[in-house]
């Protein structure tokens, strides 16, 4: 175990562990393989050319990229420096980044080119200068690089690895990554070098039973906590190696993976399970070698467990996280699945249901999720406002119901705000709502969550046209896929003549819901 009272850099603490193992596999990608000896190597002179670059520690740098081997070396060496690195969602719009920007005040990007017109708009439109801009594989840039964007590899192999890690302390920031809420700005969690560490010792090791062994695969790209728990912090603390793949994770591109790189360990959400279970091309068991998946993002239902079991003969081991607790804290255990339920506290961690009075409900009652253990992140940066409501004192306030049952196995009763988890990823019913009502035809619109057959949760829009004016379900969509990142698109639309209203004039969102489940 680490002392926590001595220096601790989270980078260099992976570097260590790793000595051993220099020729081994830790990133194979879309364009090759790197050994853990590459992998420090490239990181320590990532390091170095920030500090040469005059980046220094504790200032922030973005780190926008698909997942790719130039991803880990950039957040690894970006915390071997103690510059911390800002781990953003690549499907984001211009005006997000240009937010992010502004809000980190990033001294540097790191990215690559297919994002290179997206950081561009983002850096045209942000009151904040950046100066620095290291673009990893800028072939893929559709029209070259701009002036100030510099290719990261002729930067990278110009540098001498950096000689000493910074010298942080564990409770030191390491990184943020944003979380978003159902109003307002994304806000930016920071987590210090210790978190991850935890989250490995707690969650990875002991209920995964990662070895070095294994071949990790994650669906959940490197930027979301899930998936950087998944595919670095857990594989690289113990030595295996990870798959990693930039292009979205349909079934084709996943199976593709499955068969040839022979993941053990397969990372994904229930929605993805689904997708690939309905899929003609799903391969069969003797094609692939996982020997076991992980779910979170949204409440896996027990029918798409069993199936997959039935298929491939591997469990789905489900979870729940949060980007504030950075890995999962409620999980089941390869040895203990309750499939339907959330399983028990992953040891370290606390859990408590609390109800309106905030006191501990009972057993079979519906209680708001609070959690207490050493991930958690600090704040989220200058929001003070919301660190205070969901960071309460060593307690985080998670924003999901749950119920415990007799057996004290816990399962998913829905969130206590108004988010929506939409193929496990939080999707904001007003943002949305804001964004259709800016179509000229629409007078006003509702989002609630409806579920489908399989049990998974999809956005519905209500909408209400003006007098006169008249659109189609398609071009709404393709209306808020345009100014929202394309996720957040409505999956259903219905037209109606008007919103169910409280007499003051507020949309009951819950009727909506009501008739739904009719
Ligand atoms: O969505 C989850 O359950 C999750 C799991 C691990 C890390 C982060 C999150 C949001």
């Amino acid at each position: 175990t680490v002392d926590f009272t001595q220096p601790f850099n989270f980078a260099q603490h992976l570097f260590e562990l790793n000595r051993a193992r220099g020729s081994k596999t830790a990133y194979i990608d879309d364009h090759g393989s790197l050994s853990y000896a590459q992998l420090e190597e490239q990181a320590r002179r990532l390091a170095q050319g920030l500090a040469a670059a005059g980046i220094h520690r504790e200032e922030r740098v973005l780190l926008v990229m698909h997942d790719m081997r130039e991803w880990a070396i950039s957040f690894l060496g970006a915390m071997y420096a103690g510059v911390v690195p800002v781990a953003i969602n690549t499907l984001l719009t211009v005006d997000d980044y240009a937010y992010m920007l502004e809000h980190s005040r990033a001294q540097a990007i790191l990215t690559n080119g297919a994002l290179v017109p997206v950081v561009q708009q983002a850096l045209n439109q942000a009151q904040h200068e950046v100066n620095h801009i290291w673009v990893a594989h800028p072939e893929d840039a559709p029209q070259g690089l701009p002036p100030a964007f510099e290719p990261m590899q002729p930067w990278l192999d110009r540098q001498q690895p950096l000689a000493h890690a910074a010298r942080t302390k564990g409770d030191d920031p390491g990184f943020w990554l944003y979380s978003s809420g159902s109003t307002g700005k994304p806000k930016g969690a920071v987590h210090t070098h210790a978190n991850p560490y935890w989250t490995a010792q707690l969650y990875g090791k002991p209920v995964l039973g990662l070895t070095e062994n294994d071949v990790c695969f994650s669906a959940a790209k490197l930027y979301f906590a899930y998936g950087l728990g998944n595919a670095l912090t857990f594989p690289l603390s113990v030595g295996a190696s990870v798959v990693l793949m930039a292009e979205r994770p349909t079934p084709e591109a996943t199976f593709a993976r499955w068969t040839r790189h022979r993941p053990t360990v397969f990372f994904g959400a229930p929605t993805g399970f689904a997708g690939m279970l309905a899929h003609p091309a799903l391969p069969a068991r003797d094609q692939v070698s996982l020997r076991m998946c992980s779910s979170a993002g949204e409440a896996l239902p027990a029918e798409i467990a069993q199936r997959f079991k039935a298929h491939f003969g591997a469990d789905i081991v489900d979870g729940i996280g949060s980007t504030e607790m950075l890995h999962i804290f409620i999980s089941n255990r390869p040895e203990d699945i309750r499939y339907g339920s959330t399983g028990k506290p992953v040891p370290g961690y606390e859990v408590e249901l609390r109800g309106e009075d905030g006191k501990p409900v009972g057993d079979g009652e519906i209680g708001d999720l609070y959690i207490k253990g050493p991930s958690t992140a600090l704040m989220y940066w200058c929001n003070r406002d919301k660190t205070r409501d969901t960071f309460q004192g060593a307690w985080l306030k998670s924003g999901d119901k749950y119920v415990r049952d007799a057996d004290g196995y816990y399962t998913y009763a829905g969130r206590s705000d108004d988010m929506l988890k939409v193929s496990g990823i939080y999707v904001s019913p007003f943002e949305v709502e804001s964004t259709l009502q800016l179509h000229p035809a629409v007078l006003e619109a509702a989002v609630i969550g409806v579920t489908d057959a399989q049990g998974l949760v999809k956005t519905k829009s209500y909408v209400v046209c003006k007098p006169g004016h008249s659109t189609t379900e398609d071009e709404l969509k393709a209306f808020v896929k345009s100014r929202l990142a394309a996720y957040k698109y409505p999956r259903f639309i219905e037209f109606v003549d008007e919103l169910p209203k409280t007499a003051t004039g507020k949309i009951q969102r819950f009727r909506l819901r009501e008739l739904e489940s009719k």
